[in-house]
């Protein structure tokens, strides 16, 4: 077993059965002209969380650890979008609206695609997903079953939306969930605050988070 230094307090982890999870890490949320920014959000907040997931990456493939990215998108005829989420409040482009990136949030179009420095080698599982949480309406569930996943390693954007609704269903689901706190950002850093103090809460309702730091040296031998 391996042990990092994390909040409410220690996560020890099995390096057999854990997996590394990189939620939405894509140039629709990211980067000027896609969804984010339509929503009226400031997404300069999200590039601080690139840096710190592509350590996280490189450790993990460094260890053979698996590793799942997830996408949030849409099918082309918007079939798999429901009309509550396209329809809802006054976004400056909607979802499937052409926009700098293509068409926003929908698969295979440039905005949809994972930012260069995170981007998923071979080998590496890749969901697409119609909804904010990674297990509704995917094979997530299949993925972690057949790689005997138990503990789950979470990086990625937003905090409070697609990061904790996937770490809530996981922690439902009986996995030992760890969010690393730099690899995660919100377009309001209130919000992220807010949601790491939620997941600690209650001796770890919902999960653990830690530092980086904290992980990488449990995963180099040097944790407690
Ligand atoms: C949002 C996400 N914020 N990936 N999606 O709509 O968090």
């Amino acid at each position: 077993m391996m042990t990092v230094e994390a909040n409410p307090f220690a996560f020890h982890f099995d390096p057999t059965s854990v997996a590394l999870i990189v939620i939405d890490m894509q140039c629709d949320f990211i980067n000027p002209g896609g969804f984010g920014e339509t929503l009226g959000n400031d997404v300069s907040h999200l590039q601080r969380a690139v840096s710190p997931t592509k350590d996280l990456l490189t450790l993990f493939r460094h260890k053979g650890w698996p590793v799942i990215h997830t996408r949030e998108n849409h099918l082309p005829d918007l079939s798999d979008c429901p009309p509550a989420k396209r329809d809802r409040g006054s976004p400056s482009l909607r979802i499937g609206d052409d926009g700098p990136m293509g068409r926003i949030l929908i698969r295979g179009e440039p905005g949809a695609k994972i930012v260069p420095d995170c981007t998923p080698i071979e080998g590496e599982h890749v969901i697409d997903k119609p909804g904010k949480g990674a297990f509704y309406a995917t094979n997530l569930d299949k993925i972690l079953s057949k790689l005997g996943t138990k503990s789950l390693v979470f990086a990625g954007v937003t905090t409070e939306v697609c990061v904790q609704s996937t770490m809530r269903e996981a922690n439902d689901r009986g996995f030992e969930c760890l969010l690393i706190e730099e690899a995660t950002e919100s377009y309001f850093p209130e919000f992220k605050a807010a949601t790491l103090k939620m997941i600690q809460a209650q001796g770890g309702i919902v999960g653990w988070t830690s530092a980086l730091a904290n992980f990488q040296a449990a995963a180099s031998g040097d944790g407690t």
